[in-house]
């Protein structure tokens, strides 16, 4: 196998928020096809479609119930299987986010499973007696409250890490694994090109069921699954059973992870994934570790954090996905940017930062063009179903919409979830009938019929940035070095490839600032590559302007 996705550039596909063609408010697939030419001007080599298929919507389609047939809003198979052909003749593959940790509890296996504690089905999920009367864990669901529900029925709980409604399948059932491996063929033979496997990591379970004591933080027992003891067995069957028959990309999601199961996921000789997500560096503004809390994000942390990924997964053999950005996410030109004054040059500084580090980078929907997090008001304006929890617990507590809202505003998952913003029409033209989530308000400005016209915009240097990767193979395979750690402004490294350096330097701040080149670059000729600012010259200390960014490539 050649592993063409270590030179690819991914681009992620929120169906909902797209494009809609039928003014139902809601993007489908059709929408898609519509805009694979702009995909194609863009230069991206992979789509990964988030969940397309059928559901209840509960969590946007991360809540499956049935893993054969697309979502009604979305289409039928046959758009699908349009939307696949056309994808392939334009050279662009795809691939299916996929969701197997837990199942909609309208999903088939579930309705048979609580239907007796006889049902054939039982089995495929977790369910657990009360203990004094309680829950059988004191485990939190990521979504708020305990992990565990209870069914009146069949007076058992039943284990949700997620929603309610997102029951977690028993990957200790050998039946459940084999369903999913059939369901996985079933995609790879209609010719998609991968999967993207949704909190893979979570799926082993610890057989003892511990109550977590808190001795080590969070105490939400997430040590319990996270990472959990047969992952790795899991993953290796599936490879076996699945991937190993496909010239296949498969991404997994991992949620806590460490740097060193990310090696074991992806070192090619264990046969498990192509490559992983993780979230560190998306959590230096956590405050202590909490998502809903303000603070200004920890610049040495990110620094940091980056580095050590870059740097161990390329000695330990592993291989990382690279993004800023996905649906789960607050846009990061607001988050680590500046998104009114600098807005233009910090996009293009973050686009960059990221695209020059080894891996395979992900771009998601809008970040091409600079979309922002909508600043909503009010909680009218907000549908995820993590941040209504959220409010709701908090207005449970008596706090006031006065203290809940800047965090919600700050956090909230549907700050990346607002409609694609094609043009200045209405609800930037995502859709001639109401949204099912307002557009934010900057569309008038920040669209990307405005980006294309624009040689300048962000867009071309996004496109700039996959064709660098396509002609400089030291972006893909070269060694990295971060330079000044302690650096207050600027975050800079260096990549090293056979004779060659390339040095990448980023401002992250709204001033302008003074960084020494080290003396061994001194020696070598440098060519700039790419730049947010006209003309950066090449001097012992170099003068960075404002969230300036410029890549320069050395021969020895
Ligand atoms: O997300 C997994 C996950 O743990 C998060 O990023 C989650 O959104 C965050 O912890 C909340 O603070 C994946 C999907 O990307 C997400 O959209 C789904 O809701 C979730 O799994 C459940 O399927």
């Amino acid at each position: 196998m050649n592993e063409w996705w270590r030179k690819a550039v991914v681009y992620q596909i929120y169906p909902k928020s797209f494009n809609d063609t039928t003014g139902s408010g809601t993007g489908d697939l059709q929408g898609i096809i519509e805009k694979l030419d702009y995909l194609k001007t863009l230069g991206v080599d992979v789509i990964w479609l988030t969940p397309p298929y059928k559901s209840p919507q509960r969590d946007n389609g991360y809540d499956i119930s049935d893993y054969f047939s697309i979502h009604e809003e979305y289409g039928g198979m046959e758009d699908f299987d349009r939307l696949l052909e056309e994808a392939h003749s334009r050279d662009i593959k795809l691939i299916m986010d996929i969701v197997v940790n837990h199942t909609s509890t309208e999903h088939e296996w579930f309705q048979r499973a609580a239907s007796s504690k006889d049902s054939a089905y039982r089995n495929y999920y977790i369910w657990k007696d009360p203990i004094d009367g309680e829950e059988p864990t004191n485990w939190q669901s990521k979504f708020g409250g305990n992990a565990w529900q209870f069914d009146e029925k069949t007076a058992q709980y039943y284990l949700h890490l997620f929603d309610v409604t997102q029951a977690d399948l028993n990957w200790e059932n050998e039946q459940v694994r084999q369903d999913v491996y059939d369901m996985m063929h079933f995609w790879f033979k209609k010719g998609v090109d991968g999967f993207r496997l949704d909190v893979i990591n979570l799926i082993s379970k610890d057989q003892r069921f511990p109550n977590d004591d808190g001795s080590v933080p969070p105490g939400d027992g997430r040590k319990f699954y996270t990472d959990g003891p047969r992952v790795h067995e899991f993953m290796q069957e599936m490879n076996q059973a699945v991937f190993s028959h496909y010239d296949a990309m498969t991404v997994g999601e991992m949620s806590s992870t460490t740097i060193d199961h990310c090696i074991n996921y992806t070192r090619p000789d264990r046969h498990e994934l192509s490559m992983t997500f993780n979230f560190h560096h998306l959590k230096v503004d956590y405050p202590n570790g909490e998502k809903w809390a303000l603070a200004d994000f920890d610049f040495y942390a990110l620094k940091q954090i980056l580095s050590e990924w870059q740097v161990r997964m390329h000695e330990g053999g592993g291989w990382n996905a690279l993004f800023w950005c996905n649906h789960d996410q607050p846009r990061v030109v607001t988050r680590y940017g500046d998104d009114e004054r600098y807005h233009r040059e910090s996009a293009k500084m973050l686009a960059a930062c990221m695209h020059f580090m080894q891996g395979t980078p992900y771009i998601y929907q809008g970040e091409e063009f600079g979309m922002t997090d909508p600043g909503f008001e009010s909680i009218e304006s907000f549908r995820d179903v993590e941040t209504l929890n959220y409010y709701e617990a908090k207005k449970a507590e008596g706090k006031t919409d006065e203290e809940i809202m800047p965090v919600i505003r700050a956090k909230s998952r549907d700050n990346s979830r607002t409609p694609v913003q094609w043009n200045a029409d209405r609800h930037g033209g995502f859709t001639t009938g109401t949204p099912w989530i307002p557009a934010a308000p900057n569309y008038e400005s920040i669209n990307a019929e405005a980006a294309i016209e624009d040689p300048e915009s962000i867009f071309y240097f996004y496109k700039q940035l996959i064709q660098l990767r396509k002609k400089y193979d030291i972006i893909t395979f070269g060694s990295y070095e971060l330079l000044s750690p302690d650096d207050q402004n600027v975050f800079a490294y260096v990549r090293r490839y056979q004779n060659e350096v390339l040095l990448v330097l980023n401002n992250f701040y709204g001033e302008d600032v003074l960084f020494p080149i080290p003396d061994e670059l001194h020696m070598k000729q440098a060519k700039r590559l790419i730049g947010n600012y006209a003309n950066t010259d090449w001097n012992d200390t170099m003068r960075l302007k404002p969230y300036e960014t410029a890549a320069f490539i050395l021969t020895k």
